[in-house]
């Protein structure tokens, strides 16, 4: 769930030693063979907008607990050349086979694998399965101008009416409109299911990624066809949608040889973060309210069917695959972000200020003034403190003068959004609720849940900070057989949460 807001320090995360030597790693592996027919590892990899993580889940199957160990950290930075905007792919790849190799060097048994990414990019596999180009990050500006062009076909009222989401220009038809590879293509895979493919060799439409595309008919769970073929794309690339939790295949032998390990299971979850998470809530009711905290803030409402009405259009309301077959409804927002964009800031001016340090400057301020972060002059990658400062000048409020100042008017005007978007959500699905789940690394901020609990008046339950990477491994221990959904909730609770 891209980069975290506060602190590192990480409640349950084991960082194991990296060295294999030494009496201590010994001991604890010689401990870990002993009891190793009770353990069950899987690795999950969790690639963010900052970061990549490896993270080894541990399933005690006699203590009914789970502990995550994180195996490896490593960046995930687009790269532009020429004209665009690129996923690592190869670099990325080998990354995922160095978490691997730190897993077993670490003593763990590692028995599958699944990977999980933001939504909608895509890869494009040629007749000879070979991968045609790079993947293209979303950031790129072919999604501003696929939006354009997709907008001067259709209205947005009609683009919504067609599609029940939000015409985001990141969604992936954005892309496709100016995909130049688009007729050499024998099939599209998004991000998670390009992993799974290059890993196993298998390929797999998982629905809740497909569904980011915009081309998803909800109603059916299918593609929408009548969509695809008016706007003249390759109909070729789409394949069927497939259902998450399940073992694609096996860890390709020349992987397995690679590494010096088995040919392990590689796993399809639902392989979009913000969904995926959505396992690690503490929950089991079909439907409850929940705030998803990162570089994105997402506000949604699980549901099992897709939501259609004159709220959803009139609050800018979009629909978004879940874990198959739900449909969520949600709203995305710049999240924590501005945090990161004001820390970088003042940390690029010799202040060496962290996350915890401003929010305990940000529970100092007074400062009332608010800004709305849904103006397009938050997401782009300027001076944040700089432009919070003319947002007030121009709106004609009191000035920030102190860090703290600037903390205080990010983090009120977050919940505001956060608790507006709250009661849309209510109105739309004509339900009120007591809580919202809360995940994600905005857990640390304890500025913002004050916040939010007094805009909304909803009661915070907490979920997990390492909700995705946790949704990960319970997806994977559910294929596998391991536990099933029912004890799902219990594990969750036995987290140190
Ligand atoms: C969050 C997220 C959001 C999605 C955005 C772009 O990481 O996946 O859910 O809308 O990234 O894909």
């Amino acid at each position: 769930m891209g980069e975290n807001a506060s602190s590192p320090t990480q409640v349950y995360i084991i960082r194991t030693p990296r060295s294999g030597s030494g009496v201590f790693e010994r001991a604890r592996r010689n401990l870990a063979s002993s009891i190793k027919e009770l353990l069950m590892d899987v690795l999950a990899v969790d690639l963010g907008a900052s970061n990549g993580r490896g993270i080894v889940g541990r399933y005690d199957e006699n203590k009914k607990s789970l502990s995550l160990h994180e195996v490896h950290r490593f960046e995930n930075e687009p790269v532009k050349l020429g004209d665009y905007l690129y996923w690592d792919f190869p670099y990325l790849f080998r990354q995922i086979k160095i978490a691997l190799l730190n897993a077993k060097n670490e003593g763990f048994d590692v028995k599958s694998i699944a990977v999980d990414t933001w939504g909608v990019d895509y890869g494009l596999i040629d007749k000879n399965a070979q991968l045609i180009s790079n993947p293209i990050n979303y950031r790129d500006d072919r999604s501003t101008k696929g939006l354009e062009k997709l907008l001067s076909m259709y209205s947005k009222e009609d683009l919504k009416k067609r599609t029940y989401m939000n015409s985001e220009s990141y969604n992936t038809v954005n892309q496709l409109l100016f995909e130049s590879n688009i007729d050499l293509g024998e099939k599209m895979l998004f991000m998670p299911d390009l992993f799974t493919y290059f890993l196993s060799g298998e390929s797999v439409c998982e629905y809740s990624m497909a569904s980011t595309s915009q081309l998803v008919d909800y109603d059916n769970l299918d593609w929408n066809w009548k969509f695809i073929d008016e706007l003249g794309l390759n109909k070729k690339i789409f394949t069927e949608i497939t259902k998450p939790m399940q073992v694609a295949g096996k860890l390709k032998k020349e992987i397995a040889d690679e590494i010096g390990i088995e040919q392990i299971d590689v796993v399809s979850i639902t392989g979009h973060d913000t969904h995926l998470a959505l396992n690690s809530v503490p929950s089991e009711a079909d439907d409850f309210l929940f705030v998803a905290t990162g570089t994105w803030i997402i506000i949604g409402s699980k549901q099992k069917k897709p939501v259609y009405n004159e709220s959803l259009v009139k609050f800018d309301l979009s629909n978004e695959g879940g874990t198959y077959p739900d449909v969520n409804i949600l709203k995305n927002h710049v999240g924590l972000w501005l945090m990161q964009r004001t820390k970088k800031y003042f940390n690029d001016r010799g202040d060496d200020i962290g996350f915890s340090e401003m929010i305990d400057l940000g529970e100092k301020s007074k400062l009332d003034s608010l800004i709305d972060i849904a103006d397009p002059r938050f997401f782009g990658m300027g001076k944040m403190p700089e432009l919070i400062a003319d947002y007030l000048k121009e709106t004609g409020q009191e000035p920030a003068e102190t860090v703290g100042d600037y903390v205080r008017v990010i983090e009120r005007s977050l919940a505001k959004k956060i608790a507006e978007t709250i009661a849309n959500i209510e109105t739309t699905v004509d339900k009120t609720y007591e809580e919202v789940y809360m995940f994600g690394g905005g857990l640390r901020d304890r500025l913002l849940k004050g916040f939010i609990e007094e805009f909304s008046g909803k009661k915070i339950i907490e979920g997990v900070i390492e909700g995705t990477a946790t949704g990960n491994v319970l997806e994977q221990l559910m294929s596998l057989g391991v536990i099933d959904d029912s004890q799902r909730v219990e594990i969750i609770k036995g987290m140190n949460l």
